[in-house]
C-alpha cells in the first residue's frame, strides 16, 4: 500500500483528497493519505512558521525546524522515504513522474507557502536520512503554495495503482500514455450517441465496424493534435 503523507499550514484545504476517487481508494486499502498541521510544530509562543530571509530581500521563508519536526513525525520508521518538495522552481511534474510515484512506498509531501523553504531542509532528508527529495513544480505560473500541486499530483499518482481505477483498460488508452514512433501523444477525439447533435455528425469512420481503420484513425487524429499543440 502506498502511504502519503502530506504536511501544510492549511489541511483544510487538502480536504478534497477524501471524495470520489481517491476516498475510494481508501477505503479500499490502496491507498492511505494523512495530513499533517505544520503549526502543530512551531517553535515558538506565537506559533509562527516564518522568518525573514537571510541576506535580505521581500517576503518569508519557511522555518527549517518545524518542517524537521513534522517530517520527524512523519518518517519514524525504517521504511523507504521519498519526500516531495513543491516549488515552482522543481523540475516539471509530468506523467513518467507519476509512474515512478506511483511505485514507492511512502510520499511525503511537503507544501511550502510565501517564498518557500529554508533550503536545509531538502539537504538535511537527502544527506542525513537518505530520503530520496524531489523538488517538483506542476507548471509554468506561480501559485500561493503547494496544496494544490499536490492535489494534482496525488490525483495523478493515485490512479496509477492497480486497482484505483474501475477499469484499467482506460489507463493505456488515455493522452500521454498513447505512444507513437515520436514518443507521447494526446488523446484522439471522443465520441458518443446521438450520431448526429445539432447538425453535427459524428465521423463516419467510427460507424463503420472496421476496428484496423478505427484504430488508424485514432492515432491520426491524436498526432493531429499534438502538433496542432507544439505549433503556435
Ligand atoms: Cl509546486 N508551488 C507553487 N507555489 N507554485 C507553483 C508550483 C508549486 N508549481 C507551479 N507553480
Amino acid at each position: 500500500m502506498l502511504k502519503i503523507s502530506i504536511i501544510s499550514i492549511f489541511p483544510e484545504y487538502l480536504k478534497p483528497l477524501e471524495l470520489s476517487l481517491l476516498g475510494k481508494a481508501q477505503e479500499k486499502g490502496l491507498i492511505s493519505i494523512d495530513i499533517h498541521d505544520l503549526r502543530k510544530h512551531a517553535t515558538d509562543p506565537h506559533h509562527s512558521v516564518d522568518d525573514t530571509p537571510y541576506g535580505g530581500g521581500a517576503g518569508m521563508v519557511m522555518s527549517a525546524e518545524p518542517w524537521g519536526l513534522a517530517i520527524d513525525e512523519v518518517s519514524n520508521s525504517e521504511a523507504e522515504f521519498d519526500l516531495i518538495v513543491l516549488t515552482p522552481a522543481g523540475k516539471k511534474f509530468d506523467q513518467q513522474m507519476a509512474m515512478s510515484f506511483s511505485k514507492k512506498e511512502n510520499l511525503i509531501f511537503a507544501c511550502g507557502r510565501y517564498e518557500g523553504i529554508d533550503a536545509r531542509v531538502s539537504k538535511y532528508y537527502a544527506e542525513k536520512r537518505n530520503f530520496k527529495v524531489h523538488e517538483v513544480s506542476i507548471g509554468d505560473y506561480v501559485l500561493g503554495g503547494g496544496e494544490v500541486a499536490t492535489m494534482v499530483i496525488v490525483e495523478a499518482t493515485a490512479r496509477l495503482i492497480p486497482g484505483v481505477l474501475g477499469n484499467p483498460q482506460s489507463l493505456k488508452e488515455e493522452s500521454h500514455t498513447l505512444t507513437n514512433k515520436d514518443g507521447s501523444l494526446v488523446e484522439y477525439p471522443n465520441y458518443t450517441k446521438p450520431a448526429n447533435w445539432r447538425g453535427l455528425e459524428v465521423p463516419e469512420i467510427l460507424l463503420s465496424g472496421n476496428h484496423g481503420e478505427i484504430e488508424k484513425w485514432r492515432i491520426k487524429e491524436a498526432e493531429r493534435r499534438t502538433q496542432a499543440l507544439t505549433k503556435e
